[in-house]
């Protein structure tokens, strides 16, 4: 049955996706919102790439690359081969064909005058998507991370072109004081029910949602369950950096770090079973099985953190 209640996901990339296709299956679509993290977009080639976005489109599109987790499957590399045998051109960020008529159709409407959150809008009716996807802001707000041995990154320079080997000491959102929630998040958030923070990567893919001004405040504002979930399952990351960057950043590889990390903002906490138990009279807890290695795998946990937090009101 599906769930009808406004749900409300703040979300990250390749990590949190794999939730989303499930939570995309067990609530109305009308009822599903998705805020999702624009601190990786970037301009290349003349255009803009929005990451998260669309990896959260081809996911939910069901176009997703399965093995990379982003991208298109079944993709060709036509024009990126062209532009470095012809001119050169470092292709150390892989954007295939078809991908790239997202960036174009993106790029077009942006300069046309349409926001960003009115492109997505457009181009997820077209692939079909019926939940709501909305960037976090529609002003740029990039991810800088300064590291140890190659000083301040552009976030796609560090997690692709340098595959996150840099030690990380700090991260920063620029322009953040300039971009402001658009007023579909505030919408969004004044109508929900429930606020789910996907298990993404909190410091890279959470904190830059975070950190658009008011978002914080307006989520403190909310008396509902407000859920996250722990991306550390059994001292490691399933993906990517989380584990690496919380050592950088001298943070215990732990659940409980990821539960203290989003402290009052939160009311609940999923953890993975094969965590070490952990108390926090603050939370409600909630041990459960969150690899989500299959299909079947994500809709049966979205189905259990779902019920699990509509059992509170009983
Ligand atoms: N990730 C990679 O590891 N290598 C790539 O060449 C790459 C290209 C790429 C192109 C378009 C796009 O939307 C995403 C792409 N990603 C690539 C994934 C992405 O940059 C990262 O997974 C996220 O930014 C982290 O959430």
């Amino acid at each position: 049955m599906a769930i009808d209640r406004n749900l409300v996901v703040l979300i990250g990339g390749v990590g949190g996706a794999k939730l989303a296709l499930g939570l995309n299956q067990v609530v109305r679509p009308e009822r599903l919102t998705f805020v999702v993290n624009t601190g990786d977009d970037f301009w290349r080639l003349g255009l803009k790439i929005c990451p998260d976005l669309d990896t959260l489109m081809y996911t939910l599109s069901g176009l997703v690359d399965p093995a990379a987790g982003w991208g298109v499957a079944h993709d060709s590399d036509t024009v990126l081969r062209s532009l470095q045998e012809n001119y050169g051109f470092e292709p150390w960020f892989r954007l295939g064909d078809k991908d790239l008529a997202t960036h174009l159709m993106r790029t077009q409407m942006l300069r046309s005058g349409n926001t960003l959150t009115e492109v997505t809008a457009c181009l997820t009716d077209r692939l079909g998507i019926r939940a709501r996807l909305l960037p976090m802001s529609d002003a740029e707000v990039p991810t800088i991370v300064d590291t140890a041995e190659k000083g301040e990154l552009g976030f796609q320079e560090y997690f692709v072109k340098h595959r996150w080997q840099p030690t990380v000491r700090s991260i920063r959102h620029q322009n953040c004081e300039g971009a402001p929630v658009s007023t579909a998040v505030q919408m969004a958030l004044a109508a929900a029910d429930i606020v789910l923070f996907a298990p993404s990567n909190p410091w890279l893919s959470l904190a830059p949602i975070l950190a658009v001004p008011g978002l914080r405040a307006t989520l403190k504002d909310l008396t509902l369950p407000i859920v996250a979930m722990t991306p550390i399952i059994a001292g490691d990351a399933v993906k990517g950096p989380t584990a690496k960057i919380m050592t950088e950043l001298g943070i215990d590889v732990s659940a409980k770090s990821v539960a203290d990390y989003f402290g009052a903002l939160i009311n609940g906490f999923v953890d993975d079973i094969r965590n070490q138990p952990f108390e926090d009279d603050r939370l409600r807890l909630a041990r459960m099985d969150t690899l989500m290695t299959d299909l079947p795998a994500k809709v049966s946990l979205a189905r259990a953190i779902l019920a699990w937090i509509e059992g509170w009101a009983s």
